[in-house]
């Protein structure tokens, strides 16, 4: 059985190269700026600061990637800077305590992955995104590195060795399919939709919450991970899971997402499993819907990440 980690390692990972808007960088300070410390330590958990890795900008003598095995733009600056927190994250992991990843765009869910698999080879991923960032550069029609991480991490879906700043990664623990849930998914692009059915991914998409409701929902994707022998759990929240009256600044907004009540039972369905041991709360963009809008979205990401860390209502 898995002992639940008492100390919560904070990661800030403010990464923004893998999207085209600058301003995820500012993620980080943000969340702790509005009291992440203060929500880690109520709910009984040590709070451990980490600081945010440096993330070295791309440069114009950056290798690119050969146009035959696709398009991954900064994917030297973006997989060297990811390359760190996979370290870390390994490290924390084996230390026993749970990894709160703060980014930053959702590449470097990427290096979470990475961190997570050397240490639980067999855990179970839960990617809460309104998109299944399962491109590959073959694939991707933006180039958008925050929209593949979960390709490099896939057994047999991209030779790492061919994109520059990923090459650390061509004989990393990888996953597969049968790894990974999704909930959310709103906006799924057409490669990505092939991927999803030949690898036979499980995935919750917004119309199974409309059908089933999310307590249902949830208990299956629980299930589906966890019915036959329990694992441990690495959750990744996109912010653009919830619906954008909620959570407006993030860079690519789409309608009918989570409700806030939906979004934080996600959370809080995962943290009574007690088998969660990381969570990357990421695409906080602060400087898209400046002012009100940046506040809502902030003060959403600490409620999730606290209903994460076993916030309960009574
Ligand atoms: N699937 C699209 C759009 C996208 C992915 N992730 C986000 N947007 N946040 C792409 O560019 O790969
Ligand atoms: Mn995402
Ligand atoms: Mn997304």
């Amino acid at each position: 059985h898995v002992v639940m980690p008492q100390t919560v390692s904070v990661i800030g990972v403010p990464m923004t190269y893998g999207q085209p808007l600058l301003g995820t960088n500012f993620g980080p300070d943000m969340l702790r700026n509005a009291g992440l410390h203060k929500v880690i330590t109520e709910l009984g958990w040590c709070a451990e600061e980490n600081g945010n890795l440096e993330i070295a900008p791309p440069t114009v003598n950056d290798p690119v990637i050969d146009p035959d095995f696709g398009n991954a733009k900064s994917s030297f600056a973006v997989g060297n800077s990811i390359k760190q927190l996979a370290d870390i994250y390994e490290q924390k992991a084996r230390e026993g305590k749970f990894n709160l990843v703060l980014g930053g765009d959702h590449t470097i869910g990427a290096g979470s992955l990475a961190g997570l698999l050397r240490v639980h080879p067999d855990a179970g991923i839960i990617w809460v995104d309104a998109h299944a960032d399962i491109n590959t550069p073959m694939t991707s029609e933006s180039g958008n590195m925050h929209g593949m991480p979960i390709s490099f991490l896939m057994e047999n879906l991209v030779d790492c060795s061919k994109v520059p700043g990923f090459e650390w990664l061509a004989d990393s623990p990888k996953l597969k399919p049968e790894q990974l849930v999704y909930i959310a998914l709103r906006d799924v692009d057409q490669g990505e939709k092939r991927i999803l059915r030949e690898l036979g991914i499980k995935a919750f998409c917004m119309q199974s919450v409309d059908r089933y409701g999310i307590g249902r929902t949830m208990e299956m994707a629980l299930d589906y991970l966890c019915a036959e022998k329990q694992r441990p759990i690495h959750m990744s929240y996109d912010i653009d899971a919830v619906d954008p009256v909620d959570a407006p600044s993030t860079g690519t907004r789409v309608r009918g997402g989570l409700t806030w009540r939906e979004a934080n039972y996600v959370a809080e369905a995962v943290a009574e499993t007690n088998l969660l041991v990381g969570l990357d709360m990421v695409e906080v963009n602060p400087s898209l819907a400046p002012g009100k809008g940046a506040d809502t979205t902030v003060d959403m990401a600490l409620l999730l990440i606290g209903s994460a860390l076993g916030r309960r209502i009574l």
